[in-house]
């Protein structure tokens, strides 16, 4: 068995964060598949008793360990291994301010965006799209200007704070209807920067089950 397990799934961006981590960190792990889309496996009793109360992916296990927030995830990594961490108090709290705005306003909207869009069978009401389209293009364009001076999100060099925030950033334009790295550029010449680290893959060859069947 490899060192650490991940549970997740292609599709979730979510779940990338920790899965791209633990290859750009050259970890030994393996994905552990999560049957959202056919067997809703995340929303049951037996997963919520046994891997994670929240009812989320990522969960990574690592021996006795099982860690969900994928905040969490790329702390814990990093703190191991060394790589990618904040150094210092002071950009420590940066990297903590940048998981948390994306969490809950980048890819905290992206996500929902995306699957309400693409994904969910009936989608999305149309006017729910539209509210998350809004505050995306606001926030989407604060993540812009940050990187407008700047190679990574804390400065020279790429921290968990990246890794976060890529986490929908490279699924296929037309999930979204729309292409973030061609609309912002700063964040294509970024996502063109992580993409070049060593060990770098795609969500869709990272992580099990895509394509999904029948569509
Ligand atoms: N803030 C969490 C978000 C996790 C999350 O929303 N995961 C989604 C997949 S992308 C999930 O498992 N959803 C299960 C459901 O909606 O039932 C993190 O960063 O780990």
């Amino acid at each position: 068995m490899s060192e650490y397990q991940l549970y997740c799934f292609a599709q979730s961006g979510n779940a990338y964060r920790a899965a791209l981590m633990l290859n750009l960190i050259g970890a030994d792990w393996e994905p552990v598949f999560v049957d959202f889309f056919a067997k809703g496996q995340p929303r049951t009793p037996e997963f919520r008793a046994n891997v994670n109360e929240m009812g989320e992916v990522p969960v990574l296990v690592h021996g006795a360990k099982k860690l969900s927030q994928s905040g969490v995830i790329l702390t814990y990594l990093a703190e191991r291994s060394g790589k990618f961490q904040p150094n210092g108090e002071d950009e420590r709290l940066e990297a903590l301010r940048w998981i948390i705005f994306d969490n809950q306003k980048v890819n905290g909207f992206l996500g929902p965006y995306r699957f309400l869009r693409t994904l969910a069978r009936p989608p999305g009401d149309p006017a729910v799209l539209a509210f998350l389209k809004g505050r995306l293009d606001n926030n989407i364009a604060i993540v812009d200007k940050r990187l407008s001076t700047q190679p990574f999100v804390l400065g020279s060099r790429p921290t968990i704070a990246d890794l976060s925030l890529v986490a929908y950033l490279y699924y296929p334009a037309d999930e979204f209807g729309f292409d973030i790295a061609q609309e912002h550029k700063n964040i294509g010449a970024w996502l063109g920067r992580m993409r070049a680290l060593p060990g770098w893959k795609h969500p869709y060859d990272l992580m099990p089950g895509h394509p999904l069947p029948g569509r």
